[in-house]
This record gives structure tokens, sequence and C-alpha cells, in this order.
């Protein structure tokens, strides 16, 4: 059996989507944001204490975009990625690994400037430079988007569900929107398909990724 710890509508929302993609049989152990040691087994499974993480029989795995490849891997029917050989393959890890090392972090300068420096001020600087960076980023993906349905082109991968979440995060944000019409419509698109909007709504979360409550996790009150 999976088990997938998780914060719902935080960055295991990917990992969720994905094992619903897959049509896995797994179970949830929802983390308490605030109080992460209510349950050792977590730093067992992450001793750095971050969603997702996830229990596979004797593996354990965390980091989204190793959780994403894991998943892929391990229900090579849904098709999730390309198999070994197939030259379409290493896309897959480019998307996620430049998803992971840049879209995703690129979100912390713009939702969290203030944690980023210790000067009182210069929050404000940080911001500016996030929406400078996320600029880029949604030119970029503008650029790799035209004209595909997926990243990959045809096949929908886990590349796709992670960029989906990422992309998502524009509605946590007032005045940030990632790319223009490329990135927008590949977002139309994943959110479109029943896995997804099944773990949005196992995730309590509207189509435009907002929560629907708030001051819940995983159905109780914070
Ligand atoms: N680099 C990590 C980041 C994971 C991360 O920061 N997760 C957040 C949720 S978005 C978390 O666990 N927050 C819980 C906490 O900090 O208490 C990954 O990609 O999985």
């Amino acid at each position: 059996m999976i088990h997938l710890y998780q914060i719902t509508g935080s960055s295991s929302f990917a990992a969720r989507a994905a094992l619903e993609e897959a049509g896995a049989d797994y179970e949830v152990v929802n983390v308490h944001p605030k109080q992460r040691n209510l349950d050792p087994s977590f730093a067992e499974v992450n001793p750095l204490q971050r969603v997702p993480a996830l229990r596979d029989g004797d593996a354990t795995v965390y980091e989204t975009g190793a959780v994403l490849l894991h998943i892929a891997d391990r229900f090579p029917a849904a098709g999730l990625i390309p198999p070994i050989g197939d030259p379409r393959r290493p896309d897959v890890y480019r998307w996620v690994m430049w998803t992971a090392n840049t879209l995703h972090s690129a979100w912390w300068p713009l939702m969290m400037p203030g944690f980023m420096t210790t000067d009182e001020s210069g929050g404000v600087g940080i911001r500016e430079r996030g929406i400078t960076n996320m600029a880029k980023h949604g030119a970029y993906l503008d650029s790799q988007l035209a004209g595909k349905e997926w990243c990959l082109g045809d096949q929908f991968t886990v590349a796709d569900i992670y960029l989906y979440m990422l992309v998502g995060w524009q509605s946590f944000v007032d005045d940030v929107q990632v790319g223009g019409a490329p990135v927008q419509e590949h977002f139309a698109r994943v959110a479109a398909r029943p896995a997804i909007a099944r773990a949005r709504e196992l995730d309590d979360l509207t189509p435009d990724f907002q929560r629907n409550h708030p001051d819940m996790r995983g159905g109780e009150l914070i």
C-alpha cells in the first residue's frame, strides 16, 4: 500500500493528482501544517518534514519532482512517462527538473518575500525581482508549449501535472499570471481531466486553485 503524506492544497496536490491519474490504490496521511511532529512516521519518510512524501513498501521518496517520477515509473500502464529507451523520456526529466528547480522556487519571492531577507524593507525589492523573473519563466513556457497539447506534445505526463499545479498558484498572488495563452490554455486542458478534477475535489480546491475552506486541511480545522 502507498501512503501519501500530504497537506491538502499544498505541493502534495501534484502527488495526489498523479496517483489519481494512475488509478493507484493509496492512503493519505494528513500532516498538520503547524505540528509536523504529531506523527513520528512523517520524519522517518522525510527528515525535512515537508510534503509531499511517500512510503511505498520499502521505498520512501520525497521532493515533488522525485515523487512524481516514482509514481510515473510505478504505474507504467498509466503512461505518465514514456518507457526507458523512448527518446521522449529525457524530456520528462528535463521538464520535471526545470519545474522543480526554477518554477517551483520562483514562487517564494512572490509569496513570502519577507522571509527571504533580514532587511525590514527588502521584501519589496525581492518581490519586484520575483515578478520580473516569473514573467521570464512565463515567456519561456509560452515558447515551449505553443502549438502543443501537453509538455511532450501528444502524451500527457507527470510534467503536465507539476506545471499545472504551479501555474495554479497564480491565484494566490494578486498581480501575477504565468505566461500568456499557451500556458493558460494548457492549465485549462489539465484542469478539465477527470482525475485532476477529482484530486482538486479531494484537496478541497476550487477550479482556479483557491481553497474552499482556507482554515481547513484534510477536513480538519487548523
Ligand atoms: N522542495 C520541496 C518543497 C516542499 C514544501 O515546501 N512543501 C510545503 C508545502 S507547499 C510543506 O511541506 N510545508 C509544510 C511546512 O513547512 O510545515 C518539494 O518540492 O517537495
